[in-house]
């Protein structure tokens, strides 16, 4: 017996500094709206929450690069983001914005709480400032060279070359983004949360589910990607973590806190707390109580993010909460990975993208198939690929071939045999199997393993692995049209055709389930499955549940004598043209950054300077990933006179097992310096072109190691 529980699921808040593209859509929205349509589905009480988080660098950033003002940025977007989703089908029940003033009072009460409560330590820290712009500089405003891979356009908090996480006083040669000025070092004072008191507990949370002080344990398996994330950081320890900054666009920092002038919070402080004023303004328009969904034990609070997220959401919003005291903690957060576009990394800046406000404006027929596309193609446990090619074939076989077919055939059939009348039958009727080609079974046992198929549907939904839950539903499908194809039906029909309606009557009741169980991926498709059926559209308050207690009592889906519609198509072709189309868009996007992105010639170098240089020809002997990191990997390199031990950010474009063998060329006297650890003693040159993809310089192949290149 499935007892109903409360599911109170989050979608991470989407940055309103550009708009939403196919990574984000599979990255956690398309996610959570199949689990909050899923729970609703199974009778649980449910609430989904999202919003636009409108504050921190991000946004101010793009103001800047609009030259508008971030109120201006954050609207355009926020407006674009309601009206896309809305189109997308996203069943949000609320989708709010934290630059509104209930999310602002909200945010600052909860910091004045934790102030009250003297959780936080106050500290006088230096900070770069801007003496030409007058103002602080938020990490992402400071550009300097990385002290771990020597890239120049580093970030003051993160190096997008080797991913290092970084504070921008480690940064060589910084520089300030506003004004190009050398930034200077300047007293001030902020408020940090020690993250470092919370670490023990949130280790036995983390890692056994269990929480210190209750008998509370979470049921759910934790994706070992998130736990293995969180697992490093906690390794690593944690450091108290400034929670206000210096910044003028942003929440207030509570103004009757002495010394809070010109601060706000830090962005990762108030975008989670927008998860709860979200929570709020949906109680204040339908008349709930947003305490329940937030305070009591009993609501399993799910969080679905992108990776990048992991730290914010597992360890640092858990420890404000908890510190709070009056708060649950997530019981699960299925973080997915990246999904790649067309063999690169999806990218706003370069304009690498599906933007999902150009695709609901080009194929607005087509929905269901790109919510389908991303669920099949789901980056759940590793980097995943979005290819134009993907998605054609994709729809022609998987729904086209499959599943519209098999429905088609079901109501011709129904509709040219019995007059679009469900016909009678007797549960020891008997029946060509669905599972092999002479295998006899009955009705019954037919209905039986129906039900099987429904059960492992819902078993892989329950464990968040949508793409497999996607492949059980399309297996349905296909094992529908199987059973059409055993039994031939309209050859029977003349001779037989008392062996004709059991097989009707079961292909019925598999078009009823795909009804119920494409809800949750493909709405609209759910709901023509119903027209065809002449059953009214799901409500989504608990019919999957129903329907599988109907099926484990004997009951069946579709009844003897109800009557179905006239047959119609689910789903049409994807023509060679429109993939064209689209790949053509892309590679205009290839010329234009071409022209655009390169790099400007750096000022002039005199030979006697490059002479310093000692670059040599080599050949990688091996090479294996630097653990826990995605872009780093450990080479040895063969010089001919000796060999070398290399670190490398080019894992994200170069498999380990495909480059050993292969001639490089080496900066051989670049002075030694550790990353991650590991001992570096040179530098492999690359060339980076305009989608930011890493080639190997090489000399030819006839080159022999140790060569020197001048
Ligand atoms: N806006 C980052 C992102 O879009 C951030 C998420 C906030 S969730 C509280 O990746
Ligand atoms: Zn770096």
């Amino acid at each position: 017996m499935i007892i109903p529980r409360r599911y109170l699921i989050t979608s991470a808040l989407p940055y309103a500094n550009g708009p939403a593209h196919i990574g984000h859509l599979a990255g956690c929205i398309i996610p959570s709206d199949i689990y909050a349509r899923f729970r609703r589905l199974m009778g649980d009480e449910t609430l989904f929450i999202c919003g636009s988080d409108e504050h921190g660098a991000a946004i101010t950033l793009r103001a800047r690069k609009e030259g508008a003002t971030p109120k201006e940025v954050v609207d355009k977007y926020h407006a674009l983001f309601v009206e896309t989703f809305d189109k997308l089908n996203i069943s949000f029940d609320k989708y709010h914005r934290t630059s509104a003033p209930l999310h602002h009072r909200t945010a600052g009460q909860f910091f004045h709480d934790l102030y009250d409560k003297g959780s936080f330590i106050e500290k006088e820290t230096e900070q770069y400032y801007d003496e030409e712009a007058r103002q602080f500089l938020a990490d992402r405003y400071i550009t300097g060279t990385c002290p771990k891979c020597g890239y120049e356009g580093a970030y003051g908090d993160q190096c997008e070359s080797c991913g290092s996480a970084l504070s921008p006083t480690e940064l060589i040669h910084p520089r300030s983004t506003l004004s190009g000025a050398k930034p200077v070092l300047k007293k001030t004072k902020h408020w940090f949360f020690p993250l470092d008191k919370h670490e023990k507990w949130l280790r036995a949370w983390i890692e056994e589910g269990t929480l210190e002080g209750t008998s509370h344990h979470y049921a759910d398996e934790w994706k070992n990607h998130v736990v293995g994330q969180c697992k490093s950081w906690l390794d690593n320890g944690l450091q108290p973590r400034a929670m206000t900054r210096d910044l003028d666009w942003g929440v207030d920092v509570p103004r009757d806190i002495p010394g809070s002038e010109g601060k706000k919070l830090y962005v990762w402080m108030d975008a989670p707390i927008g998860y709860i004023s979200s929570t709020k303004q949906w109680a204040l328009d339908n008349n709930g109580d947003w305490e329940k969904w937030w305070k009591d034990e009993e609501t399993q609070l799910v969080h679905f993010i992108g990776k990048d997220n992991i730290v914010f959401h597992c360890i640092i919003f858990p420890a404000l909460l908890k510190e709070h005291g009056d708060f649950i903690l997530p019981s699960n957060v299925p973080s997915n990975q990246f999904m790649n576009l067309e063999g690169n990394k999806i990218s706003t800046s370069r304009n690498w993208a599906v933007w999902a406000h150009e695709y609901v404006e080009e194929m607005p027929d087509r929905i269901d198939e790109l919510r389908f596309y991303l669920t099949k193609i789901m980056p759940e446990h590793k980097d995943s690929e979005f290819k134009w090619s993907g998605f054609q074939e994709s729809v022609n076989t998987d729904l086209v071939n499959n599943l519209a077919n098999f429905i088609n055939r079901v109501i011709v059939l129904t509709n040219k045999y019995y007059k679009g009348v469900v016909p009678e039958v007797d549960d020891l009727d008997e029946i060509f199997s669905a599972r092999g080609g002479d295998e006899i079974s009955t009705h019954e046992g037919e209905m039986l393993d129906l039900f099987d198929r429904i059960d492992a549907v819902n078993g892989y939904l329950r464990k968040y692995e949508f793409r497999n839950a996607l492949q059980e539903l399309l297996d349905l499908s296909a094992a529908g049209n199987q059973l059409l194809q055993f039994n031939e039906p309209w050859k029977q029909i003349k001779e037989r055709p008392e062996v004709v309606a059991p097989v009707i009557h079961l292909a019925l009741q598999y078009v009823a389930a795909l009804g119920l169980l494409t809800r949750p991926f493909m709405p609209d498709t759910s709901d023509r499955i119903m027209d065809l059926l002449n059953k009214p559209h799901l409500r989504e308050d608990g019919e999957l549940l129903r329907a599988t207690n109907d099926l484990a009592e004997g009951l069946h889906l579709v009844k003897a004598g109800e009557r179905v519609s006239a047959p119609k198509h689910l789903f049409t072709r994807i023509e060679d043209e429109v993939v064209e189309r689209q790949m053509q868009k892309l590679h205009d996007t290839l010329e234009a950054n071409k022209s655009t992105q390169y790099e400007p010639v750096k000022d002039t170098l005199s030979y006697d300077d490059f002479t310093k240089l000692d670059l040599r020809a080599g050949t990688i002997l091996e090479a294996e990933r630097v653990p826990k990191t995605d872009k780093l990997l450990k080479l040895t390199i063969d010089l001919g006179f000796e060999q070398r031990q290399v670190v490398s950010g080019i894992a994200a474009d170069h498999d380990p097992s495909d480059i050993v063998g292969k001639k490089i060329t080496l900066l051989a006297n670049l002075a030694p310096r550790k990353i991650r650890g590991i001992e570096s003693n040179g530098m492999i040159l690359m060339a980076q072109d305009a989608n930011g993809k890493l080639h190997f310089v090489s000399p030819e192949a006839s080159c022999e190691n140790g060569a020197t290149i001048s």
